[in-house]
């Protein structure tokens, strides 16, 4: 081999290791992570609801997501839901619906009647057939959950680093 080969080989191998710290300099994307919204399509098991509240579900429910992570929400149902960030679990907006008192982040109650939250980015009405995207702040564990269907809940765990693993 001749020397002003072996130095091409040299350079090429130089440029490409320049190129991926380059790369890794950028800071590796955003997670991009994806939740399908799952119910019954048909509209009379509405009213099987309470019997079947397992269909209606975020998938997964539980997550450990890197900082800066997008949810990619895609509603595969027939309803619509809410994707709506709440300190605590709580009840969504449908009373008949509730087990639990409303999330002040769903409802309010005014005068005995729940009044639901107006949509937000971090209050999300995505129709059936349709998709949305949330985005985290950093080191927070969120909670996301329906205002409809108050059952479907998503936690998210910040992945970090510096305390991955507890000893
Ligand atoms: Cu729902």
């Amino acid at each position: 081999m001749r020397k002003s080969t072996l130095i091409s080989f040299g350079l090429v191998g130089f440029l490409a290791t320049a190129l991926l710290a380059f790369a890794q300099d950028a800071g590796p994307q955003p997670s991009q992570i994806n939740i399908d919204v799952r119910d019954y399509c048909d509209p009379t098991s509405f009213n099987a609801v309470l019997g079947s509240v397992g269909a209606w579900r975020f998938v997964p429910n539980q997550i450990r997501a890197h900082e800066g992570a997008t949810l990619n929400l895609q509603n595969l149902g027939g309803e619509t839901h809410t994707f709506t960030r709440v300190k605590r679990f709580g009840g969504g907006f449908v009373s008949v619906l509730n087990f639990l008192p409303p999330a002040p982040e769903c409802a309010q109650m005014v005068n005995g009647s729940l009044v639901p939250q107006p949509p937000s980015p971090d209050n999300l009405f995505i129709p059936a057939g349709t998709t949305a995207g949330a985005t985290l702040h950093p080191g927070e564990v969120a909670r996301f959950q329906c205002c409809i269907h108050p059952w479907m809940r998503v936690t998210v765990t910040p992945k970090d680093e510096q305390h991955t693993e507890l000893h």
